[in-house]
């Protein structure tokens, strides 16, 4: 009796382990984006750096906000825009239009960078 049912639970154990395998393996693939991962910005002490990065377009440029206060980081043309990043907040945005696409941050206009698209 007491043989059984912990075969009972070991195939049990056996099918949750495979149904956590299955998830594990599908996950990605429905995430994946076909957008290239591309390079990082960081802010930091009031400065994105670095100031300007060249890409291809279809290309995701990360921001990310190492400082320990919030910044924002808006377009000059208002085509992407960021919510508030606090410390270690992220922002993405792909480029999908070739051209030079300045930015600032809406808290701190003195802040700019640039990033310029080229035709893949
Ligand atoms: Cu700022």
């Amino acid at each position: 009796m007491s043989k059984t049912m912990f075969r009972a639970g070991a195939l049990a154990l056996a099918l949750a382990g495979c149904a956590l395998t299955a998830a594990a393996i599908t996950t990605p693939a429905a995430a994946a984006a076909p957008a290239a991962a591309g390079p990082t910005v960081n802010i930091d002490n009031f400065v994105f750096g670095p100031a300007a990065v060249t890409v291809t377009v279809g290309t995701t440029v990360t921001w990310v906000n190492r400082d320990d206060i919030p910044h924002t980081v808006v377009a000059d043309d208002k085509s992407f825009k960021s919510k508030v990043l606090d410390t270690d907040e992220k922002f993405s945005f792909t480029f999908t239009k070739p051209g030079e696409f300045g930015y600032f941050c809406s808290l701190h206009p003195h802040m700019t960078g640039k990033v310029i698209v080229k035709a893949a």
